[in-house]
């Protein structure tokens, strides 16, 4: 059974992030039947770093989001985990990982968010989650709930990019990261890519899913902190979702980057209430399936 927690993280993104911090407050208006539990985000002295913004806060949060979710999984429930900024993931995939022999990463989103401190162009630690998972950067990013890699590169697909960094792009190279941009998924057909992760992940023993919300196009889904152009619609989520959440032994899914701020149409919201009422109900699974 699905439990819902939540962290509206904003450091992760620093200047622009303002919003994030009404994310959990803002869905829990829209969700009074199945309230998030809020985790609070830390605010820590800083020693200023460029290149590593709000590094003290982000790590200290990520491991209050650790171990709350350690805690979910060790109790018999899946996580559904509402973060705010993307560096949540950090936490919640290292607190999934806790539980896991070999964990699966399926990292939806429009950025690869896989920078280090080394490689970074704007210092904002929610585009470097994917290489801290990985146990690549900086030693404090890495070692959140435990020193080992939490996760291996080649159990990592990312789907759906639409902006990638130059360094970025080297790094993915080098790892040889499984990767889908979001043009090559409409030009193949997302079936055809659905189909051909499920080698991706033959090894792993179960699927951490992390969605985030600017994977889709802002000319419908406004309310995110940076928006890249195209992306998927609704029903293409919705078909993400429906294969794969029956095909994986699912650990658990993140929903992130909801940023109440700058969903001016209050569109955003309205698709990520039904995203979560849909998983939690069910919807994505097989009629009759006991599937979790
Ligand atoms: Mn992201």
């Amino acid at each position: 059974m699905y439990e819902l927690i939540g962290c509206s993280t904003h450091y992760g993104v620093s200047n622009k992030g303002e919003g994030l911090t009404q994310c959990v407050q803002s869905l829990n208006r829209r969700l009074p039947d199945h309230p998030i539990r809020e985790i609070p985000e830390r605010t820590l002295p800083e020693q200023g770093l460029a290149n590593l913004k709000y590094l003290n806060s982000v790590t200290a949060t990520c491991e209050d989001i650790a171990a709350e979710i350690d805690a979910i999984k060790r109790s018999g429930n899946t996580p559904l985990f509402i973060g705010g900024d993307h560096s949540s993931a950090i936490g919640s995939v290292s607190g999934d990982a806790a539980t896991e022999s070999r964990l699966g990463l399926l990292w939806i989103d429009a950025h690869s968010d896989i920078n280090t401190d080394a490689s970074t162009i704007t210092g904002n630690i929610h585009g470097m989650p994917v290489s801290a998972l990985m146990g690549f950067g900086h030693e404090k990013l890495c070692s959140v709930y435990g020193e080992q890699p939490k996760i291996l590169p080649e159990d990592v697909v990312l789907f759906g990019l639409r902006d990638v960094d130059p360094l970025e792009a080297d790094i993915i190279e080098r790892l040889n990261i499984r990767c889908y941009y979001f043009s090559e998924i409409m030009q193949r057909g997302l079936d055809v890519c659905l189909n051909e992760i499920k080698s991706c992940f033959s090894k792993v023993s179960r699927l951490h899913v992390s969605f985030d919300l600017d994977s889709m196009d802002p000319a419908y889904i406004k309310g995110v902190s940076v928006p890249a152009a195209d992306g998927f619609l609704e029903q293409d989520v919705f078909h993400i979702f429906e294969r794969v959440l029956p095909e994986y032994h699912i650990s658990m899914i993140d929903i992130v980057e909801y940023n109440p701020f700058n969903d001016t149409d209050g569109e955003t919201g309205a698709f990520t209430e039904r995203l979560i009422r849909r998983i939690l109900s069910g919807a994505f699974l097989p009629s009759g399936s006991n599937r979790k």
